[in-house]
């Protein structure tokens, strides 16, 4: 079997998959590495019970093939883990990707040899494969985070991590659970596990917003209509800045008199989902329009959930936006459960896990099964798993010492010919998914193709050009009230992880024009050789 590529892609979620079949359709030749056994990434590995894609999933779908448009069919509105996950599986069969997948292979180090300009990749089972390019497509919620919490290991009942949940999936009916964490996650699942399990034991460390999502099957004609309209969908959802199709009201929330304000509110939150930040334009500009939604959603909790204090205890203190907004189907409902306890363990961090539970401000609570609810390391965590070493053999742990910079999120300076996919720096996160990814694929096969008709080998960015694009996400970031708050955004959640803002909050549509610049300008701020 060959071992020698022009392209090497690590990773076979959506990025990966469709990186493939962009650098197959021009000719090169690719090998996927994947370390699951499946294709789907994220969605491979997070089956924890409720997990849904808070996108819709009429937008949350690939569109470089209209065909394949046409032919999946959606079944809800947000779809569910494992219908997404069957249409990635379906992705993989319907353009035969799976023969330059190799599944069940984590990459460990990736190093660039400068007198051949190729990158060497190695993996846990000591396998060695060569490729000019290395593209990374490894996701940026992937490296689940396990906290150091003490005792952990001396829990003698199930540990689960959302991000790494067993295939089998886990019946907790009549057992007695503790679900540690409010983010996405933890708001997607608890309420499944609020219906299975003897009791339920929830540890919030912060408090959350959440929005109801109002999912509901798709009704045939509407996707029927959905399908015959689906360039004009996409075309308007790429002049958006999250690359999602929402209704943007551009009015101010504080300038907006109150009754008017309140009844907007109202509409989006009937609506459901996301967009319900896009109810005013200046939601995360200004503190003030800030905390006119902030407290229409408190007032909606106070009026779900029964007990006053457990109310208050889930009402979020912090700005709404910072943290990313979640979207669940019946979260503060789950509270007015008898067979279930919040426990507030804001001030003082849970002090030990036993053999038998955990205990936390100085009282024990015991659980069957402990849920990790914990999220990521994001956006860099899973590129930093692997030991990258550009030029000199300089690991790229050691370079983004002090934060991740790129050029574009796309590529770094001293690593040729590594390509990032949504890697930090690009608007990835912020965005849906789906588009992000198409743009960073369609922007890195064409550059390879241009190299090829150019006679070129080696491309790598300028430090200036890294400089001043690490510049212009750094002042985007601050203009927002979203770099303000303790978010995985900014590496807060991680100890130790330096606070950068990672993602570029520019939007979508800014992000894309400049990627076209560059190319128009000849691949400007960068060194071809
Ligand atoms: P998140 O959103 O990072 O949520 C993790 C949760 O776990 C959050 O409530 C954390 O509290 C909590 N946490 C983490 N470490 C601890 C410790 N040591 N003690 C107590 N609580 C802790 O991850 P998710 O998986 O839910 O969602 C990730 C993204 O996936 C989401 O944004 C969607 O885009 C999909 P904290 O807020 O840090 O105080």
């Amino acid at each position: 079997m060959p071992t020698n590529f022009d392209a090497l892609i690590i990773g076979a979620g959506f990025a990966g998959m469709y990186m493939l079949h962009r650098l197959r359709q021009k000719g090169f030749s690719a090998r996927v590495l994947e370390a699951g056994s499946g294709v789907g990434g994220t969605w491979y590995w997070n089956r924890y019970p409720g997990a849904r894609c808070d996108v819709e999933s009429v937008q949350y779908s690939y569109q470089f093939s209209p065909e394949l448009e046409q032919e999946w069919e959606w079944s809800e509105r947000y779809a569910t883990q494992p219908e997404i996950l069957r249409y990635a599986n379906h992705v993989a069969d319907r353009f035969d990707l799976r023969r330059d997948i190799q599944f069940d292979t984590r990459v460990s180090r990736a190093v660039f040899d400068e007198a051949a300009s190729r990158w060497t990749v190695e993996t846990e089972k000591g396998e060695r494969f060569v490729g000019r390019f290395v593209i990374t497509a490894m996701g940026c919620l992937s490296s689940p985070n396990t906290p150091k919490i003490p005792g952990l290991e001396d829990f003698k009942g199930p540990v689960y991590h959302t991000g790494n949940w067993p295939h089998e999936g886990v019946d907790f009916t009549g057992k007695t659970v503790g679900v540690i964490g409010t983010g996405s996650s933890a708001i997607q699942s608890i309420p499944i596990i609020a219906g299975q399990a003897r009791h339920l034991t929830v540890f919030q460390r912060t408090a959350n917003y959440t929005v109801p999502a109002h999912n509901q099957p798709l009704d045939p004609d509407q996707v029927r209509q959905v399908k015959a309209s689906y360039p004009e969908l996409r075309r308007r959802a790429k002049t958006k800045p999250a690359g999602i199709d929402f209704d943007i009201n551009y009015a101010s929330a504080i300038e907006t008199p109150e009754a008017e304000r309140r009844k907007v509110f109202e509409q989006r939150w009937a609506y459901g989902g996301l967009g319900f930040m896009a109810s005013f334009s200046d939601l995360l500009l200004n503190d003030d329009s800030n905390k006119t939604a902030a407290d229409f959603v408190k007032a909606k909790i106070r009026e779900v959930v029964k007990d006053p204090e457990v109310a208050e205890i889930l009402s979020p203190r912090n700005i709404i936006g910072c943290k990313r907004l979640c979207v669940d189907t019946g979260y503060w409902e789950t509270f007015n459960r008898p067979n279930v306890t919040l426990v507030d363990i804001s001030d003082e961090p849970i002090e030990r896990v036993t053999a038998t539970g955990l205990r936390a401000k100085g009282r024990d609570y015991a659980f069957d099964c402990l849920v990790l609810a914990t999220g990521f390391d994001a956006m860099t965590g899973a590129l930093l798993k692997v030991d990258f070493r550009g030029r000199g053999g300089v690991a790229l742990k050691d370079k983004w010492r002090e934060g991740p910079r790129t050029y574009l999120g796309l590529t770094v300076v001293g690593f040729p010919n590594l390509f990032t996919i949504t890697g930090p720096g690009s608007p990835s996160v912020l965005t849906n998914m789906l588009p992000s990814i198409e743009q960073h694929v369609e922007w890195i096969a064409d550059c390879l193709e241009a190299m090829r008709a150019q006679g070129r080998t080696v491309i790598e960015p300028l430090p200036q050009a890294e400089e001043a694009w690490a510049g212009e996400v750094g002042r985007s970031a601050n203009i927002t009230l979203r770099s303000t708050c303790s978010s995985w955004y900014v590496g807060a959640n991680i100890p130790g992880k330096p606070r950068v803002f990672m993602p570029y909050i520019g939007g979508f549509p800014a992000y894309v024009e400049r990627c076209e610049q560059v190319v128009a300008q000849g691949y400007k701020g960068f060194a071809l050789a």
